[in-house]
């Protein structure tokens, strides 16, 4: 991949993430997942969530796809029926591959309102029923890079020159940008890949210098072209997250948590949860302590 954007993406799509309710009594401004934007291969969901205990996202079931979880405020306690338990905080990431199954609760950790990101990533279907796996990133061993105004987290992929030692199945980028007043970035995406920013603070210029400002909230999806280029004309911080991944060109069949190829696959899913069959066989005697 070359260090050079000299073809710019173009913001082919803006969508405001409005809040609605999810989980119990949780809130989520979802912008990918919604019914406008069903999916954007190979990602099903981006929510930005928010909870106060005791909402919550209580026991429920995932299979075929990665969910990825990165804190930016408060934390969140998540226990698997396989006694997998563990707590993110603020800047820390969870990459869960759910693969054949996952049964799990996510429930606030501490005081006053969590905040945080979660993403699902679609699995091809050579890998939509392997063994699940966690990997686990504490904020203090995420890889970060600055230049010139520009500060990255490297969740997934590199920037700056930094590398995140998390390993993607599905190959992906997840980069988390803040940049200062006047600060302009080139970012470089593999010219294949689907590629989107969400912004978190602040407003920026994403795609053309003569493109409007777009604020917080906001999905913006990338054109064509090898990367990404930003700028913070606005007199406070910016941050946003760069998101790309390789398409995956496959049939989507989904229902809520498990996303398969197909129909007979998502039957054979329900049937497998409520049988407690094909991975699921720990949630027969098994519920979270949340
Ligand atoms: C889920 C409803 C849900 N977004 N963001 C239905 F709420 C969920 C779910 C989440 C979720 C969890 C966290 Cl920690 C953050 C989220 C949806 O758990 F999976 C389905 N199927
Ligand atoms: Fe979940």
């Amino acid at each position: 991949m070359s260090n050079v954007v000299n073809d710019p993406r173009p913001v082919v799509r803006k969508f405001l993430a409005r809040p609605q309710h999810e989980g119990v009594g949780a809130v989520v401004r979802r912008s990918i997942g919604r019914f406008e934007l069903r999916h954007f291969d190979p990602f099903l969901v981006l929510d930005e969530f928010s909870v106060t205990a005791p909402a919550g996202f209580p026991d429920h079931p995932h299979r075929g796809f990665e969910t990825v979880t990165y804190m930016l405020q408060g934390a969140v306690t998540h226990e698997d029926f396989e006694g997998h338990k563990g707590t993110i905080g603020a800047g820390d990431l969870q990459w869960m591959t759910a693969g054949r199954g996952i049964v799990h609760s996510e429930m606030p950790a501490a005081k006053g309102t969590q905040k945080g990101l979660q993403l699902w990533i679609n699995l091809s279907s050579k890998n939509k029923m392997i063994e699940p796996r966690y990997q686990e990133i504490m904020s203090k061993d995420i890889a970060e890079a600055a230049r010139g105004g520009i500060h990255v987290r490297v969740i997934a992929g590199e920037a700056l020159g930094t590398k995140s030692p998390i390993y993607t199945r599905t190959p992906t980028m997840y980069l988390d940008f803040t940049l200062k007043p006047g600060a302009h970035l080139q970012q470089p995406i593999p010219v294949s890949w689907n590629a989107f920013v969400y912004i978190l603070e602040g407003e920026g210029v994403f795609g053309n210098s003569n493109s409007l400002l777009t604020a917080s909230h906001n999905l913006l999806l990338l054109g064509s072209g090898n990367g990404l280029k930003a700028w913070n004309r606005s007199s406070t911080t910016l941050r946003f997250i760069l998101v790309g991944g390789e398409p995956l060109g496959e049939p989507v069949a989904q229902l809520g948590p498990f996303v398969m190829n197909t129909q007979e696959e998502i039957d054979q899913t329900v049937e497998d949860y409520e049988n407690y069959t094909n991975g699921f066989e720990k949630a027969r005697h098994w519920s979270s302590e949340a």
